[in-house]
């Protein structure tokens, strides 16, 4: 295969990183079928992998303990000066931090393969995506490239003799030495793991991790945090954002792009069944978005990924009936729990407990065990394509014309169910200020409160200052075009912690509410935060929800509010120092008057 690679400096890159690697052989990928059924048989073979009964070519791996989420204190932005890399970031000199990996590196891939991964994030002739290659030596990570992303020769020819590709190199860390058993999910203690982003010469060097965002690269390294600082250099957006359309009744098509942070209801929302006779929903991506203006001013989106890798506790027929059925066959499952007829289960799903699994860790766990049998940050990974609503469209070169953005996150109080931005700045500082409860998405403590700028917090690769000023800056660029902001929070709880929201499904009352926004169908309040819905404005029918909870949805607690504005400038803005954009000082200044102080 090596000699039918026609691009010299490609080959160049990948002599040097097997010579630097040292692994038993080198595999260049093709992306077929017979590759991947090669790859699962090899990880069966080897206790990597369990083969599920209840699902057609479908696996079941389970990670080390220590390595079942990113890990964003592990993950550097490595820029030439440190400001560049801004303060939400963490930042090493990239000749130190080159040097230690390099270390690192050196005989890594011993007694393993090395493949290389020729892939494209979106369609490969779409004038909006990109080529990666990445470096692996984890069979999991091959089989789950092929899914979430366009993988093959195909991607090789559009290279040629000399295209462009951003380099991902990626070990698990974890050499073999002849004649050792392999466990069954080898990588690197802590300290070793490192999660490296060059964006200045838009490099990726992953090492000591083999789970999700830390090892598929074309996903989070490269479609958000290097993508995000090729497109503030070339003027478009890489955005951590599900893609939807909406078509109304009278078939009126809106396309919606929202950022929520991880595990804050992206894939729920991207597949939403809308519970309102009329309206149809359909998918078109679940968790990254690269947005462009076009000839007419229009911001187009494209979703850059080829599959789903999305959270699986809580997914069930009930919540997410358009997930369920596109995890049938062809799936991998990553840290869930394995049923005594050989199917997965988490907790959320439908139907009864089961009597007895296998846990995410291997071991017996009968019902009323205290601890979950699925980890709260088991996925599984499946095609886009398995998708029953994926839109006809979703893999259009052009991309769909974006008209709402909307930012959120999860709050269990203060934040209402959905306030309307009053202008594109205004709507810059929404996302700028947006704030959430972190997850079992990353590896650290969960529930805690913390600003996730549009939800680009872990994602940005730059100076996040810089990043709200190229929001404003695009803003202008569109001018009448820009979309419409809005701000949701399915996640509001009342005293005794219930939540106020059904969400889900009925998310869509609020979409519909939006959409006519967009259309001037409908009415709206002027509150100090932003628009917001009457009682009246929001569709509720068919929907028991008591007069209290809706109130409650919808207050807006001026003290509350203060508070949020006290802390946005004196623990937030003041991070950005004269990189904050005036603007944004501006609106808070605005919102502080409109809340009286
Ligand atoms: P990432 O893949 O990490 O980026 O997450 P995501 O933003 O796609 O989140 P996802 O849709 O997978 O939802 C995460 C969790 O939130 C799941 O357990 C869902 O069941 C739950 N969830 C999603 N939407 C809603 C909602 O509207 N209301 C409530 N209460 N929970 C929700
Ligand atoms: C997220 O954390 O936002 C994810 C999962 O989508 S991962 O691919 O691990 O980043
Ligand atoms: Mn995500």
């Amino acid at each position: 295969m090596n000699s039918d690679i026609k691009h010299e400096q490609l080959k160049k890159w990948i002599n040097e990183v097997a010579e630097l690697c040292q692994p038993d052989q080198v595999h260049w990928c093709d992306g077929t079928k017979s590759e991947y059924d090669q790859l699962m048989n090899f990880a069966v073979q080897h206790q990597m992998a369990t083969p599920l009964k209840k699902r057609a070519n479908s696996f079941l791996f389970r990670s080390h303990p220590s390595d079942v989420a990113r890990l964003e204190s592990r993950t550097y932005i490595s820029t030439t000066n440190k400001e560049d890399a801004g303060p939400t970031n963490i930042w090493l000199d990239p000749v130190e931090l080159k040097s230690i990996m390099s270390k690192l590196y050196t005989g890594c891939m011993r007694g393993r393969t090395l493949y290389v991964i020729p892939f494209s994030m979106g369609p490969v002739q779409s004038p909006i995506a990109k080529i990666g290659i990445e470096i692996t030596d984890s069979p999991y990570v091959v089989c789950n490239m092929h899914i979430m992303t366009r993988v093959g020769t195909e991607v090789l020819k559009k290279l040629g003799t000399n295209g462009e590709y951003i380099p991902c190199l990626h070990s698990i860390g974890s050499p073999l030495s002849p004649g050792q058993k392999d466990s069954s999910w080898p990588c690197a203690p802590l300290e070793d793991k490192y999660i490296s982003h060059f964006p200045e010469e838009n490099l990726i060097w992953s090492y000591g991790s083999g789970y999700g965002g830390n090892a598929l690269l074309g996903k989070k390294c490269l479609a958000l945090r290097i993508a995000s600082a090729m497109a503030k250099r070339e003027g478009w957006m890489a955005e951590h954002m599900l893609i939807l359309r909406l078509t109304n009744p009278q078939g009126k098509i809106f396309h919606i792009a929202a950022a929520f942070p991880s595990a804050c209801g992206k894939t729920n929302l991207a597949m939403l069944t809308p519970v309102i006779p009329g309206w149809k929903a359909e998918c078109i991506g679940d968790d990254i978005a690269w947005i462009k203006l076009a000839s007419d001013g229009k911001p187009y989106a494209i979703n850059p990924e080829y599959g789903f890798f999305g959270v699986a506790p809580g997914t069930s027929y009930e919540s997410n009936s358009s997930a369920m059925d596109s995890i049938k066959e062809n799936v991998i499952f990553t840290n869930c729990a394995l049923t005594d007829d050989g199917d997965i289960w988490w907790e959320g799903m439908d139907g009864e407990v089961p009597n007895h699994v296998i846990d995410w860790k291997g071991n017996d766990w009968t019902r009323g065990n205290k601890e979950p049998a699925a980890h709260a940050n088991a996925r599984f990974t499946a095609p886009a394509r398995q998708c029953p609503v994926i839109c006809p469209d979703w893999e259009k070169v052009e991309g769909v014309p974006i008209d709402i953005f909307i930012f959120g996150g999860r709050r269990a109080s203060v934040v209402p169910l959905v306030h309307e931005a009053y202008n594109w700045d205004h709507g810059v500082f929404l996302g700028a200020t947006a704030s959430s409860e972190t997850t079992a998405a990353n590896i650290g403590a969960v529930g805690n409160l913390r600003r996730d700028p549009f939800a680009m917090q872990p994602f940005c690769g730059y100076n996040m200052g810089d990043y709200f000023q190229h929001w404003l800056d695009m803003g202008d660029r569109m001018g009448k075009n820009a979309p419409k902001i809005f701000y949701v929070n399915w996640f509001r709880k009342n005293a005794e912690g219930k939540w106020l929201w059904p969400g889900f499904g009925d998310n869509s009352r609020v979409l519909k509410w939006m959409c006519e926004r967009v259309e001037g169908k409908t009415g709206a309040v002027e509150t100090p935060i932003g628009y917001m819905p009457r009682p009246e404005d929001l569709d509720l029918s068919g929907l028991n929800l008591s007069p209290e909870f809706l109130t409650e949805l919808l207050r807006v607690d001026p003290v509350a509010w203060q508070t949020e504005a006290a802390d946005v400038e004196k623990n937030h803005f003041v991070k950005f120092g004269n990189r904050l954009p005036k603007r944004l000082t501006q609106q808070l200044d605005a919102l502080k008057k409109r809340l009286g102080v």
